[in-house]
Formats: C-alpha cells, sequence, structure tokens
C-alpha cells in the first residue's frame, strides 16, 4: 500500500514548515488506520495521534508509524498541537474547515499561536475518491453480506410484520454474518410510506398487496455497503408493476452508462430522461447516486449537478426511484465499481420484481 500521508503531503506539496491538522475521524482512519478519538497531525518530519487516555494503546496498535500523544487534565490537544508545531518550525497549518466547529476553530486558534491557518480543502477526501485494492475488496465483502441478509430475509417475510421488525432481522443478520457495523440506520417502508425516500421504520405492519423497499448496508473492515431493494408481498397493483418496471429499466440503463469518463450529470440523465419521459416528471426528486467508502455518501455525485468525472475504482451507487404520495414507491440501488469502459456491480441479488 502506498504511504498515505506521503501521498497526501506530496499531492499538497507540503514544505518542511507546513503541517495538517485532521479532525474528520474518517479522514484520520484513511491516514493513519486509527479508528479513535482525538486529533491527527502529519508534517514532512513528524505524525503523531493525539488522544486521551481511553485511546492511547488503541492508537499504537491501530498506527505504529505514527507517534501517539496524551492529553491530560490541563493539557488540551491543542496544547499539544502548539508544541508539536513550535517544536518543527510550522508557520501554516492546513485544518478542516468542512469539519470543525467554529467555536474549535476559534478555540484553536487562541491555543496554537504563530501560525497561519489554511483551508485543506478537502484534500483528503478528494485522495480517498480512488480506492485502491484493500479497500475495493473491502467494499465488495460489505456488498456481499449485505445481498446475502437480504436473500436470507426473503423467505421470512410474513404479513403482519412491522417495518421495525424487518428492519431488525436485516440488521441482526448482518452482524451476525461478518458485519462490523451497519453503514447506516435501515430503512423498511411498506404500502404508502414507501414514497418517502427515507422513511423511518415504524410500526406499521405489511399487509397483502404492498410494496415494501429496502435500503440497507453493512460495514466491513471500515467501509460501507449501500444497497435498496423492493419487492411485493403478493400481487402488487398494475400502476406499482408499471412503476418498477420503469425503474428497474432506468437502473439497468444507467449501471450500463456507468464508465471511467464521464460525468456524474451524463449518468443521472440517462435515468432521470427516461423516468420523466414515462410519465413521472418531478417523482424522480433525489440525485441517481453517490461515491460509497468510509463514508456512506462520499463524492462525487451522481447528480444533475454532478459534474466531476468518474475515474477507475471510483465507488459509486445507482438507485432511482419513482415515488407517489398516498401510494408509495420504488428504489432499487446497486453499488459499482467504475471501470474503464464499464462498471463492475458488487450488489448481487436480483433487480427483476420479486412477488412474496
Ligand atoms: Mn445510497
Amino acid at each position: 500500500m502506498t504511504d498515505r500521508p506521503l501521498k497526501l503531503m506530496d499531492r499538497m506539496a507540503l514544505t518542511e514548515n507546513e503541517a495538517v491538522l485532521v479532525h474528520n475521524p474518517s479522514n484520520m482512519f484513511w491516514l493513519s488506520g486509527y479508528t479513535g478519538e482525538g486529533v491527527v497531525l502529519i508534517g514532512r518530519s513528524f505524525r503523531a495521534i493525539i488522544t486521551d487516555f481511553r485511546y492511547t494503546e488503541q492508537a499504537e496498535q491501530q498506527a505504529p508509524s505514527f507517534s501517539v500523544e496524551m492529553t491530560d487534565k490541563s493539557t488540551s490537544h491543542d496544547h499539544i498541537v502548539a508544541r508539536i508545531c513550535e517544536k518543527n518550525n510550522i508557520t501554516t497549518l492546513y485544518y478542516e474547515d468542512d469539519f470543525l466547529t467554529v467555536r474549535e476553530f476559534e478555540t484553536a486558534r487562541k491555543v496554537i499561536p504563530g501560525v497561519e491557518w489554511k483551508s485543506l480543502n478537502r484534500k483528503v477526501q478528494l485522495l480517498r475518491q480512488v480506492k485502491d485494492e484493500k479497500e475495493l475488496a473491502c467494499i465488495a465483502e460489505a456488498c456481499r453480506i449485505t445481498g446475502e441478509s437480504f436473500e436470507r430475509l426473503l423467505p421470512n417475510i410474513k404479513e403482519g410484520m412491522t417495518e421495525k421488525e424487518l428492519a431488525l432481522m436485516l440488521e441482526f443478520d448482518m452482524l451476525t454474518h461478518g458485519a462490523s457495523g451497519l453503514a447506516f440506520d435501515t430503512i423498511a417502508a411498506t404500502g404508502a410510506h414507501g414514497s418517502l425516500p427515507h422513511a423511518v421504520p415504524g410500526d406499521l405492519k405489511i399487509k397483502k398487496g404492498d410494496m415494501i423497499t429496502f435500503d440497507f448496508g453493512a460495514k466491513f473492515g471500515g467501509y460501507c455497503a449501500d444497497m435498496t431493494r423492493t419487492v411485493a408481498l403478493g400481487n402488487p397493483s398494475d400502476e406499482m408493476r408499471k412503476v418498477y418496471q420503469i425503474v428497474l429499466d432506468a437502473q439497468q440503463m444507467a449501471q450500463d452508462a456507468v464508465m471511467a469518463g464521464k460525468t456524474g450529470k451524463e449518468i443521472d440523465a440517462i435515468a432521470r430522461n427516461y423516468i420523466y419521459g414515462s410519465g413521472y416528471e418531478g417523482r424522480f426528486g433525489h440525485g441517481l447516486g453517490h461515491a460509497v467508502g468510509i463514508d456512506i455518501h462520499e463524492e462525487p455525485r451522481l447528480s444533475m449537478t454532478g459534474e466531476a468525472i468518474l475515474e477507475e475504482n471510483h465507488v459509486v451507487t445507482v438507485e432511482p426511484g419513482i415515488y407517489l404520495p398516498g401510494i408509495g414507491g420504488v428504489r432499487i440501488e446497486n453499488t459499482v465499481v467504475v471501470k474503464k469502459g464499464g462498471c463492475i456491480p458488487l450488489t448481487m441479488p436480483t433487480r427483476e420484481l420479486i412477488i412474496l
């Protein structure tokens, strides 16, 4: 594996007198492998994890190439950053203006004097966009667990179960089949509730004729999976059947178009134009997809405003939907790896309509 802090410093052309201060836990993990609380400070001649007693041993184990500095009652994270900066003649500190609160930044500026503060400008997130082999393997494994949990759930879905029960069954299954955690709160939405793209599972019971949307994902090795399927319990209405077929075709067309060199906007337009042209203008109100990695929602986006060009080994979702208030909704989502000339889907379960 290439040395990630070095990659970041080289990309920024960081000088001996500059350092990078990282507070965002996902960025800290990507740079160091450390998953606890605290901050990471990186310069040309030092790499430090600054944390408290609860995490020092963990930090030493997870990030052997970093020194571990411990805070105490009278020494805050900022005090230690100030000490390291002074010792190494650091005059410029790059910080995450997309993450630090105004209060945290004001405190840091008081405690760490004599440095010029510059925006890190999401440089770590930018580097995180292209996944390496190990990252791809983690996402693929997360997607495998997610897909298999869905397939194990299907025969156990029974009329009268609540959305909450279904969500919990999926989560229990993922966690007992290798997931290290959940990528996000599971969505299980039945019947008319399905018209809310991010419905919170409640006490609503599933009944014959309903379509049920599941949006969920396992985490594995620190990386997320993201998958959505909509299934029917008994025969759905003609309209929902028609809606399902349109979403399925839109998903297939858009996924077939995903490849390095295209913009997110171009891919989004394929699904959107098809759905709008099929009589559902305005009923697909969110972006087509997003990148996935350590965070569930990363850049680049596949959306109406997605100008970024897809690159090989970006991992993105393709998730069109149609939402009809008072009636229901359908969404189908695969996670895919962008390649030259196409993409490799990591979400395996069938996208054809499943009638239970
Ligand atoms: Mn998604």
